[in-house]
């Protein structure tokens, strides 16, 4: 193992001993939400985890190291000290880590981080894409191009309509990554479960899930998969409501000349505090709903 990767002990003998294991991601911890409901939801999303049979292994960048199995300690800090951490996706690994600072993994950078480790279930809320505006702003999530080149599976709510939902899933054709909708047809929007778009398949099952990952493995082929699980139907937003947030969010945010990696957080923000709250209890919900059925596809593998 390299220096700049630590894993915990417990998460290690869960890997060695082939037990189920599911990464989390830590940008929601401090970008995601505000303290201190990010940092009991993180932790109650590994107790969930715990109690569907497999061992949580939240990630995140400490000091210099690429964790793995972050302690609940890790965690606090991570969630008071909010946007002061740095939210690190792949390009910022080399800068971290070498000069021993700390930072707020994204879903890319878990994937990268769970895939050292040797774990291939991942759980979190909605995953980053192609921003609406691309063709103009270029701002396409390296997410996406995680999804494309590492063997890790993402369990989500599909993604927020912050983006170009469309195109989002045009790009993950183009590379290959295969849209799973657990037990639907439709690509759930996160706050909802309606995006009017298709995904590639609907499996029903963790079995079916971990049989299919199974087979891309042994056929080599390179890259994710995406599990998009859609919020359950009583904590789901109305779509007309919601949508219409989310169209004035992204106005405020062009307006302020807002863009980059501070786009996603500004907006997640903005649209929690223009629901006066209400769409952080869905967030919190779906979160939860995601980190179990991650576990039992990790128990299924
Ligand atoms: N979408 C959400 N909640 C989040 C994120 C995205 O609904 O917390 C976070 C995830 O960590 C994701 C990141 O990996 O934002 C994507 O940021 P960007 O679009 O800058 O790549
Ligand atoms: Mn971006």
């Amino acid at each position: 193992m390299n220096s700049f990767l630590k894993v915990s002990e417990e998460v290690s003998s869960a890997i060695h001993e082939n037990r189920p294991v599911v990464a989390l991601e830590s940008t929601i911890i401090s970008h995601g939400m505000p303290y201190p409901r990010n940092v009991e939801t993180a932790l109650k999303v590994e107790s969930i985890v715990r109690e569907n049979g497999a061992v949580p292994a939240t990630i995140c960048i400490i000091g210099g190291r690429l964790t793995v199995g972050a302690s609940a300690d890790e965690i606090e800090y991570l969630g008071k000290e909010g946007l002061k951490v740095t939210k690190a996706s792949r390009r910022d690994l080399p800068v971290l880590l070498s000069k021993g600072m700390d930072g707020a993994t994204t879903v890319a950078t878990t994937m990268i981080g769970a895939s050292l480790a040797g774990i291939s279930v991942f759980a979190t809320g909605g995953v980053g894409g192609v921003h609406r505006g691309a063709e103009v702003t270029m701002d396409i999530s390296a997410d996406l191009e995680e999804l494309a080149n590492t063997n890790v599976m993402v369990v989500c709510a599909g993604c927020k309509s912050i983006l170009d939902l469309k195109l989002t899933l045009e790009y993950l054709e183009t590379k290959g990554v295969p849209v799973i909708g657990y037990g639907t047809d439709e690509l759930p929007a996160f706050y909802t479960d309606k995006s009017g778009l298709k995904v590639d398949y609907r499996l029903d099952t963790p079995e079916e899930v971990a049989s299919a990952f199974r087979c891309k493995r042994t056929l080599g082929l390179q890259g994710g998969m995406l599990v998009t699980n859609p919020i359950p139907k009583q904590y789901a937003m109305d779509p007309d409501e919601i949508n219409a947030t989310i169209e004035k969010a992204v106005k405020d945010a062009d307006a302020l000349g807002i863009h980059g990696k501070a786009l996603t957080p500004y907006l997640l923000d903005h649209i929690q505090k223009l629901t006066g709250g209400r769409s952080l209890e869905s967030n919190i919900h779906l979160v939860c709903n995601n980190a179990a059925l991650a576990a039992k596809i990790a128990c299924a593998m």
